[in-house]
C-alpha cells in the first residue's frame, strides 16, 4: 500500500519525518515504495528546519500562518490552527499534486498530536480539505494522544484533544489512536525520548504497508495482504500493534526438524508474537469492541503453515468475537516471526470518551471563571471612576 503522509505540527511532522526515514529503509533493504509523498506542515520555522528526511524545500516542509504567527506557532491555542489552516489550506494541496509518483497514491495518512495548536487545529480542517479535493482515495488520521503528566498539569491539553478528536472524526475514514503514555509505561527513560516513541509509533506500519507492494514471488505470501484489505478494515476509531518471536536462524538438515514438535513450536511462537501485538497496541482498548480486524504474519516461507494461519485466526475471533477478520502472510527475513494486527471500527474507546466528558466540565467552568473575572475587573473599573487620567 502506498500512502502520501502529511504530519501538522511537532509531533505530526516528526512522525511524517519517521514515515519518509520508514520507505527509505523499504527502498533500501524491499526495494520498494510504500511512500509516494512526506509533508510537513508547520506554523513553526524551526520545527520544519529540524527535520531529517523530508525534502527541505519550501513545497514538502509547508510554513503556513506566517503572517499571523511570525513563524513562531500558535501556542496550543488549536482555534488558531484551525482557522490559519483554512487560510493557507492551499498551500498544502498544491504540493500534494507536485508529489512525482502522486497517481499511485493508495490513501493519505495525515498526523499529528492532538494536545498542541497548530497540529490539533489544522489536522480535522485539512482532512476535510482533501476528502473534497481527491473524494476517490480514503483519508486516514494518525492522532497523537499525550503523556498523563501532561493532561494534568495543563488544562488546555484535555480540551484540544477533545475537539481535535470530535472534528476529526467526523470527516476522516479513520484514526488510529496511539497514545504516548503507552510507550512509557515499560521504560520511562522514553518520555524524555520523542525520536525512539516515534520510531515505535511507525514500526508497525513497514512490514503492513510493504507486504501489497512486493513484486517478487518469493516475497508474495499465500494469502497476500494488499492495500484492498488494509481499506476494507479501517473504519472509524482503530488501534495498531506488533509483536515479534525469535525464530532459531539454524536448522538441522534432512527434515529433521519438520517434526510433530517443531510444529508446535512454531504456533506457540505465532501465540506469543500476536499475544505482545495484542498487549502492545497502540491505545488500551477492549478487542471485543471491534468491527473489523486485520492480522499479517511476516516470516519465513518455510514457517507459515496451516496450522499457524488457523490458530491465530482462532485466538483474534476468541478475543474480537464481533469482528470481520481479515488476514495475510509476507515471507520474508530469517529469524523471526513478526505479528501486525488492526482493531478498527472500534465502537467505544474510554480514552476518547473521558476526553469528551472532562472536557465538557472545562468548557463550562472557563465560562464560570471568565464572568467571576469579569466582574473583578468591573469591581477595580468602578473604583477608579473619580480619578482623572492622563491620556
Ligand atoms: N510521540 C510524540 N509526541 C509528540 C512529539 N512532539 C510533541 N508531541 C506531543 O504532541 C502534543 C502536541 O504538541 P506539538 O505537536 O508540539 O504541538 P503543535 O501542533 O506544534 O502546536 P503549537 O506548538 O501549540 O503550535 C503534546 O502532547 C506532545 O506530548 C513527538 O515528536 N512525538
Ligand atoms: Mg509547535
Amino acid at each position: 500500500m502506498k500512502l502520501v503522509v502529511i504530519g501538522f505540527g511537532q509531533c505530526g511532522c516528526r512522525i511524517a519525518d519517521e514515515f519518509a526515514r520508514l520507505n527509505r529503509r523499504a527502498r533500501g533493504q524491499r526495494g520498494i515504495e510504500i511512500i509516494t509523498g512526506a509533508f510537513a506542515v508547520n506554523t513553526d520555522a524551526a520545527d520544519l528546519s529540524g527535520l531529517t528526511c523530508i525534502k527541505p524545500d519550501y513545497q514538502h516542509r509547508i510554513l503556513i500562518g506566517g503572517r499571523k504567527t511570525g513563524g513562531h506557532g500558535v501556542g496550543k491555542i488549536n482555534e488558531l490552527g484551525a482557522e490559519i489552516a483554512r487560510e493557507d489550506g492551499d498551500k498544502v494541496i498544491d504540493a500534494i499534486r507536485t508529489a512525482k509518483r502522486f497517481f499511485e497514491t493508495d490513501a493519505f495518512l495525515l498526523i499529528a498530536g492532538s494536545a498542541g495548536g497548530t497540529g490539533s487545529g489544522a489536522l480535522p480542517v485539512m482532512t476535510q480539505f482533501i476528502k473534497e479535493r481527491y473524494s476517490d482515495k480514503p483519508v486516514y488520521n494518525l492522532i497523537v494522544l499525550p503523556f498523563a503528566h501532561e493532561e494534568t498539569t495543563e488544562e488546555r491539553t484535555i480540551y484540544n484533544s477533545a475537539t481535535c478528536l470530535k472534528s476529526a472524526n467526523s470527516v476522516t475514514d479513520a484514526i488510529f489512536l496511539v497514545d504516548n503514555q503507552r510507550y512509557v509505561r515499560k521504560d520511562f527513560s522514553l518520555r524524555n525520548n520523542l525520536a525512539k516513541i516515534n520510531a515505535l509509533i511507525v514500526e508497525p506500519f513497514y512490514n503492513l504497508l510493504c507486504a501489497g507492494e512486493e513484486k517478487k514471488a518469493k516475497h508474495i505470501g499465500a494469502k497476500m495482504l494488499d492495500a484492498g484489505d488494509i481499506i476494507q478494515t479501517l473504519v472509524g476509531w482503530t488501534v495498531i500493534g506488533y509483536g515479534k518471536s525469535q525464530l532459531p536462524l539454524f536448522r538441522f538438515p534432512f527434515g529433521i526438524s519438520r517434526n510433530f514438535r517443531k510444529k508446535s513450536t512454531e504456533t506457540h511462537k505465532g501465540i506469543q508474537a500476536m499475544d505482545e501485538a495484542i498487549s502492545e497496541l497502540s491505545l488500551k482498548c477492549s478487542p471485543m469492541d471491534s468491527g473489523r480486524a486485520l492480522y499479517l504474519i511476516t516470516a519465513p516461507a518455510r514457517e507459515v503453515n496451516m496450522d499457524l494461519v488457523k490458530e491465530l485466526g482462532d485466538y483474534l475471533k476468541d478475543i474480537a468475537s464481533e469482528a470481520i477478520i481479515r488476514n495475510g502472510d509476507y515471507p520474508r527475513e530469517r529469524g523471526s516471526l513478526d505479528i501486525t494486527v488492526i482493531l478498527s471500527e472500534l465502537n467505544d474507546v474510554e480514552k476518547v470518551r473521558k476526553y469528551y466528558t472532562k472536557s465538557a466540565s472545562f468548557i463550562h467552568e472557563t465560562k464560570k471563571r471568565r464572568e467571576e473575572v469579569a466582574s473583578k475587573l468591573k469591581g477595580i473599573e468602578e473604583a477608579s471612576r473619580d480619578i482623572p487620567s492622563l491620556l
